[in-house]
């Protein structure tokens, strides 16, 4: 076993947290990446893996050296590391969760109404990764209007369902809210869950009175393995549940089964999680959380990303490293089907449309192969036979899709190829034509440099918006119908965009 001083292993430690735990789990037991665990990683000699390192895999691994990110001496550095036993990250607590709690204004302190005319429901919430930062951007004016610290590198978030609140979580488990009606918008409540995390959601059912809207929030942890249930005014830890325990299938323990995508119902009191490792989909009832119930569907595992079919009563996830497609029936409560698609499938929260064919489909972009699969969502009506079965097969301009993303009032989707090997497709987008689903896409140029990635709408659907995710990052927006460029937004601040999120779309989950 290869020693390491204490320096090193502590810069590998910090590499290893921020390049390679969400693929391969924080004890390296594998999930969308292979099994890191010394067992498997003294057959090879360090060479061999710090060359898998630096140059990556045909299997979707990233070259972490051809890519910019890591030089040779740290490729070495990581393949010494992973030959070491794995160490876990600390627990964390209640007592950690309300020590980080930060109430900054709380609510009898915040406006009574909007204190700006701006339209709120045309804002679009960018996440500016290595900036540690969100931009709020105007819709209208599509200008930036301001930028909010928020955790270590965002990695998604959502609105509260009044819209009034952006609730956001950085890979450091640090939520924060934001309240979109003081002019600027400003974080009014943060706390750190754990230790890492990916997942948060809002609670989205009505109630009889109205009585859950923005009521309740929930954290999807990656470690501890664990979910939080949060006051959706004040973000107060209310309670932690663990998720540690079984595999659905083998029932092996498995110390570390991370919370991935997460939903929120608009039928019930219900929040969707999927738990990765055991292969899990819990769907959890915040009705009355001291009692709190909840069912734990046998689904598939390595689920990771997801989102609703178009009538919101079915949800649909990837179990990726299984190239399945997981459907539940949120009104049974029970799995519908488990379906094989391609390589590798990531919809992020997917695209909903008519196939012209085949009636209302729900599609994934794949991160293995150049494949968009589209599956018939329709069980109870006309289309009901194409139900749950990969009904066409579309071929985007290369492989390493991660999102894609089309709008009830378009008839175009579009797909990125963000962890392409060929440069050219990293930053192009294939348009597809939903009417002539028979036609290869179009391929758009988006920009020279960096990497190409995520789609948002606007909220009328006339314009589509595509992040060039680089240090001088930039927002391309796309004129849907004719598919030209209409702006390009730069700016010093705009460093490394990711996500964006149109806050209509985002709370009503229309993708
Ligand atoms: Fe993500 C969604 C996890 C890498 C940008 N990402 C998600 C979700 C999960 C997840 C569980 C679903 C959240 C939800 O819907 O509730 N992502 C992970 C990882 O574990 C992984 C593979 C490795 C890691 O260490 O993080 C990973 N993701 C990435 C990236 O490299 C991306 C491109 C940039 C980044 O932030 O590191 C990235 N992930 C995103 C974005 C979303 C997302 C923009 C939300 C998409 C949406 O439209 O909902």
């Amino acid at each position: 076993m290869p020693s390491l001083a204490k320096e090193e292993f502590d810069h590998a430690k910090g590499i290893y947290f921020n390049r390679c735990g969400g693929c391969h789990g924080s004890l390296r037991k594998g999930a969308t990446g292979k099994p890191l665990t010394p067992d498997k990683t003294r057959t090879k000699t360090v060479e061999k893996l710090a060359d898998i390192i630096f140059n990556g895999t045909d299997a979707g691994m990233p070259g972490w050296g051809t890519t910019g990110t890591l030089s040779k001496d740290e490729a070495t550095l990581m393949a010494k590391f992973i030959q070491n036993e794995p160490v876990a990250p600390p627990e964390w607590n209640m007592k950690d969760m309300v020590a980080s709690w930060k109430l900054h204004v709380p609510p009898e302190q915040r406006p009574t109404k909007p204190m700006h005319k701006r339209n709120i429901d045309n804002l679009f919430a960018v996440i500016l990764r290595d900036a540690g930062k969100i931009g709020i951007i105007d819709g209208e004016t599509h200008k930036l209007w301001t930028t909010i610290n928020s955790g270590f590198a965002v990695h998604t978030l959502r609105y509260s369902h009044s819209g009034r609140y952006l609730y956001t979580i950085g890979r450091d488990a640090k939520a924060t809210m934001v309240d979109l009606w003081m002019d600027p918008p400003q974080t009014v409540a943060e706390v750190k869950t754990g230790i890492e995390a990916r997942s948060i959601d809002s609670s989205k059912y009505k109630g009889p009175k109205g009585d859950f809207l923005d009521k309740l929030a929930v954290v999807g942890n990656y470690w501890p393995p664990s979910y939080t249930i949060l006051d959706g005014q004040t973000l107060e830890p209310k309670k932690i549940v663990s998720t540690r325990g079984y595999t659905y299938d083998t029932n092996e323990y498995h110390p570390e089964p991370r919370v991935a995508a997460i939903v929120a119902s608009v039928f019930d009191p219900e929040w969707i999680l999927n738990v990765k490792e055991t292969g899990q989909i819990l769907l959890v009832d915040y009705s009355d959380i001291k009692n709190l119930k909840v069912t734990a569907i046998e689904a598939e595992r390595f689920l990771h990303d997801g989102g609703w079919d178009a009538s919101k009563r079915y949800f649909i996830v990837a179990a990726n490293m299984r190239d399945k497609l997981v459907a539940i029936d949120t009104k049974t409560k029970k799995l519908v089907a488990i379906i094989e698609v391609g390589s590798k499938p990531h919809p992020g929260r997917g695209a909903n449309f008519m196939d012209p064919k085949f009636g209302p489909v729900y599609a994934t972009t794949h991160l293995g192969e150049p494949l968009v699969a589209l599956i018939g969502t329709d069980p109870t009506g006309k289309y009901k036979a194409n139900a749950w079965k990969v009904v066409r097969k579309l071929k985007p301009m290369a492989e390493g899709e991660l999102f894609l993303k089309t709008h009830p009032k378009s008839s175009h989707l579009w797909v990125d190829h963000t962890l392409a090997k060929d440069v050219e497709a990293v930053r192009s987008i294939s348009v597809f034509d939903i009417k002539n689903l028979d036609a290869p896409p179009k391929i758009i140029k988006v920009g020279d440099r960096g990497r190409v990635v995520h789609m948002e709408y606007n909220k009328d659907g006339t314009e589509v918006w595509v992040s060039v995710w680089d240090k001088k990052g930039e927002i391309v927006i796309y004129d849907d119908k004719t598919m030209t460029e209409k702006a390009r937004l730069t700016d010093a601040e705009l460093v490394t965009p990711t996500g964006k999120f149109n806050v209509y779309n985002t709370r009503h989950d229309i993708y």
